[in-house]
């Protein structure tokens, strides 16, 4: 009896605790929508490149410096189960549309060689939605979502735009560095191609974003800020290469971290312009990564982690696809929360679209808004089960169930280690977040309802134009 009565008081406290804390992050998220024009927030969502499930202080690495990304997630939401596609183009797509890549249509790299190839004009895309609520809409770095002029990023809603369209370059020439062709030069301002040769890419970017902030700040903006870091080649600055040498941090991880604690001191420098105009308070600010650290060649053979996840860029395990993601809106979310609810790249839109009070038809998308996880960290994820594809790989999950099929390790030369006859992988992921033992023979009725899954989402996306 008295156990029971301790119990009953117990559950009540949590229940209080739990009501106390709604009401008072409620008070903080209440009202969002109905700012006046000359209220409503300015967006910035930075996308970062290859960055690893772990590269971050505030995500556990204790062997590289990130104070400034640090502080953007400590400031807001962190997400520990956030997904992205395993390769560029498709989170960037997923990103910009709030629908799945295969949605889009987008589940594979861009290359310039395919020139029709990347995100058709018919979509809707997070500029327009910006544009179309009256703010001015900026795309700042990497585009990778097709070279054809009607898919480049003045086409897709941005009044501006500087950056390279292709996947990847080397920051000082800014030629192509991947295997898309030989050396051709990719640096362009509003589809102008341009000219810099020897000045570093991201200061570039850095200079641009700020002019581009100074010149809107009496002026509703949404700045796409896409890092082409620590994405291959790894060029960091000479003193944080020095530091990590002298603190003994091993090749190649010594080439990754001095790339991104340079691209930190840039996020931070690009921070400190919005504070000094008074702007920070009334910014959101969106972080995430847009898959797993990279292993091949031109990346060293790896350097980014992903911790206790297995996998890297490319796979669909979830080192490939689990990436750090965070939003801060200092006048209207509370710092220093964390929410472990499965969410996806594709909900940014509709979220952002929720904060700014801008109408969104949301019929269509795959994205969720997450404004109710915002407010009530109790809550269940909006997601019951998300499908993933990338080449011959498929994934599904349904709760802590993930199946993977034709699952993909490679090493640096791009030979797929996973040796098996069947091509199920099924995980429970509470019980074994490494994804380390096959439990597809154990349980093939769980198989058969995650691959119904599947199917279900990819004939619905066939029938989709
Ligand atoms: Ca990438």
């Amino acid at each position: 009896m008295i156990k029971k009565i301790v119990s009953i008081k117990r559950t009540l406290s949590k229940q209080l605790k739990n009501l106390i804390s709604l009401i008072i992050t409620g008070l903080l998220l209440s009202g969002l929508c109905i700012a006046q024009n000359s209220e409503k927030p300015n967006v910035i969502v930075i996308l970062t490149d290859d960055q690893g499930s772990i590269d971050l202080n505030c995500y556990g690495a204790n062997d590289l410096l990130t104070p400034n990304i640090d502080k953007i997630v400590n400031s807001g939401v962190k997400f520990t189960q956030f997904y992205a596609a395993p390769v560029c183009s498709p989170t960037r797509a997923s990103l910009l549309t709030g629908k799945t890549p295969q949605h889009v249509k987008i589940t594979e790299v861009i290359t310039r060689s395919k020139l029709n190839d990347g995100l058709s004009n018919e979509e809707y895309t997070m500029a327009e939605m910006f544009k179309d609520a009256g703010y001015t809409a900026g795309h700042l770095g990497k585009w990778h979502l097709g070279h054809s002029e009607d898919k480049q990023p003045n086409a897709q809603g941005f009044d501006y735009s500087f950056g390279n369209l292709g996947g990847c370059i080397d920051n000082f020439s800014h030629s192509s560095y991947w295997q898309d062709g030989a050396n051709y030069h990719d640096l362009y301002l509003n589809g102008e191609e341009i000219y810099s040769d020897g000045e570093f890419f991201p200061d570039m970017m850095l200079e641009e974003a700020k002019d581009f902030i100074v010149q809107n700040k009496n002026h509703p903006f949404f700045m796409y800020y896409a890092l082409n870091v620590p994405h291959y080649p790894y060029q960091g600055s000479k003193d944080w290469l020095d530091y990590y040498n002298e603190k003994g941090v091993e090749y190649p991880r010594n080439l990754y971290a001095a790339f991104l604690s340079t691209m930190d001191d840039n996020i931070g420098n690009l921070i400190a312009k919005l504070e000094s105009l008074g702007l920070k308070e009334n910014t959101i600010i969106v972080f995430q990564s847009d898959n797993g650290y990279a292993n091949t060649q031109r990346a060293h053979g790896g350097g980014g982690s992903s911790g206790p996840y297995r996998g890297h860029k490319g796979s669909l395990f979830e080192g490939g696809i689990r990436v750090p993601a965070a939003i801060s809106w200092t006048k209207n979310i509370q710092p220093n929360q964390t929410r472990h609810q499965m969410a996806v790249t594709a909900d940014w839109m509709p979220t952002l679209a929720d904060l700014c009070g801008i109408e969104l038809n949301k019929d269509d998308l795959d994205g969720k808004s997450l404004v109710p996880i915002l407010k009530n960290e109790n809550i269940k994820s909006m997601h019951d089960e998300y499908t993933w594809q990338y080449q011959k790989q498929k994934a599904v999950r349904k709760g802590d169930w993930k199946l993977l099929i034709n699952p993909v390790i490679k090493d640096p030369f791009y030979k797929n280690t996973i040796k098996q006859k069947s091509p199920y992988f099924l995980v429970n992921l509470k019980d074994d977040i490494g994804e380390t033992t096959n439990l597809a023979e154990k349980y093939p009725k769980k198989i058969k309802e995650l691959e119904t899954i599947f199917n279900k989402h990819n004939i619905r996306n066939h029938k989709r134009k």
